[in-house]
């Protein structure tokens, strides 16, 4: 099979299952886990943030995230198509208690001038904004990567109107490899960021969310509340280590493949999208003379498996489980499918 429906597909390495079996561990709930330590403070460094905390999950990364900077009745505006309001099953209203705001982006991005006016006035009618999430790279969006200029505007103003902003960078570094802006100068436009290591990175296990001390401090009581205080963690934050260190660039193959897959796809009949729209490892298409899930099984019934995100996409999505030989026959496949 060849398994394009998500990055988070990939299995660990050969040195990741050494550095799970060889990692020196303890009770991080009481801090004393030195593999996590050590995974907290380089991924801090790494993203620019004072300090970082390791979680089970991208979710649960975002959601903390959430609970820490907001409380009930609090107003947080996403947009319409974003992880946290598309994906982690409305858990942002069920346990932090604040009202989503969506709004329309641009295949992920947000215009400035949208956020400012839908950020709101003080009235007793009116729930206070407290928080604006951004996503980099764009999941829904199509892997795209939103401009470092676009964040530094919704940024700037959230900081005039007192306002923290959370990235959802479950892909930050993919963004960050694709355009050779550092991360770090992504990260600066932001409070708090959630970072993947088990999407392209590889990595089993685990997100580290990264942000002012004070932040992090009170992140870690909720991600106690949560059931998310983990003990012996650094067996799986010793593969998140290898990931830091050795995954990154490489996500620049899956690069080269999702391009040679787009390049592969123009312009084929049957078939809406535009190469152009492919910034990183995610293709997202739209056949239009077939129903998706019909789409999916016929692919299915050619050894590939894709991802049917609803109401009308097909998700195609590269990672070092995909060779480039493997986008050529899955191109072969898609043009079968197109032409019976
Ligand atoms: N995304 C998954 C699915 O949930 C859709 C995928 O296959 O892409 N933020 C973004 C932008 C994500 O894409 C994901 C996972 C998460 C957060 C959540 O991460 P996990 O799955 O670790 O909770």
């Amino acid at each position: 099979m060849i398994d394009l429906r998500s990055d988070t597909i990939t299995r660990p390495t050969e040195e990741m299952r050494r550095a799970m079996y060889e990692a020196e561990v303890g009770d991080d709930v009481y801090g004393e886990d030195p593999t996590v330590n050590r995974l907290e403070e380089e991924s801090a460094q790494v993203l620019g943030k004072e300090a970082a905390m390791y979680v089970s999950s991208g979710t649960m990364g975002n959601q903390v995230a959430i609970l820490t900077h907001t409380s009930p009745g609090t107003e947080v505006i996403m947009e319409a198509n974003a992880h946290i309001y598309y994906y982690e099953a409305a858990a942002a209203s069920a346990f932090a208690g604040i009202q989503p705001r969506p709004l329309p982006g641009d295949k992920g991005i947000l215009s400035p001038e949208l956020v400012a006016s839908a950020i709101r006035p003080d009235d007793v009618h009116l729930p206070p904004t407290s928080l604006i999430c951004l996503e980099n790279t764009h999941n829904r969006g199509g892997g795209r990567i939103v401009p470092l200029e676009n964040m530094r505007m919704i940024y700037n103003l959230a900081s005039q109107n007192n306002l923290p902003v959370h990235l959802d960078g479950a892909r930050i570094f993919n963004a960050s490899v694709a355009s050779g802006v550092p991360v770090k100068e992504y990260t600066a436009c932001t409070t708090s960021i959630q970072c993947c290591f088990s999407k392209g990175l590889g990595a089993p296990v685990g997100s580290i969310v990264a942000g002012p001390a004070y932040f992090i401090e009170e992140a870690r009581r909720w991600r106690k509340r949560l059931g998310g205080g983990m003990r012996q963690a650094g067996v799986i934050a010793s593969a998140c280590l290898v990931a830091l260190k050795t995954m990154i660039d490489r996500l620049a193959d899956d690069h080269t493949n999702a391009r040679l897959l787009a390049e592969g796809l123009a312009g084929l009949k049957g078939l809406e999208f535009d190469p152009a729209d492919v910034d990183t490892n995610i293709v997202i298409i739209k056949p239009q003379h077939i129903h998706p899930q019909q789409f999916n099984e016929e692919l299915k019934k050619r050894n590939i498996l894709a991802s049917v995100m609803e109401p009308d996409m097909i998700r195609l999505t590269t990672s070092k489980e995909v060779s480039r030989r493997d986008i050529e026959t899955a191109v072969m496949a898609i043009k079968d499918i197109l032409i019976n």
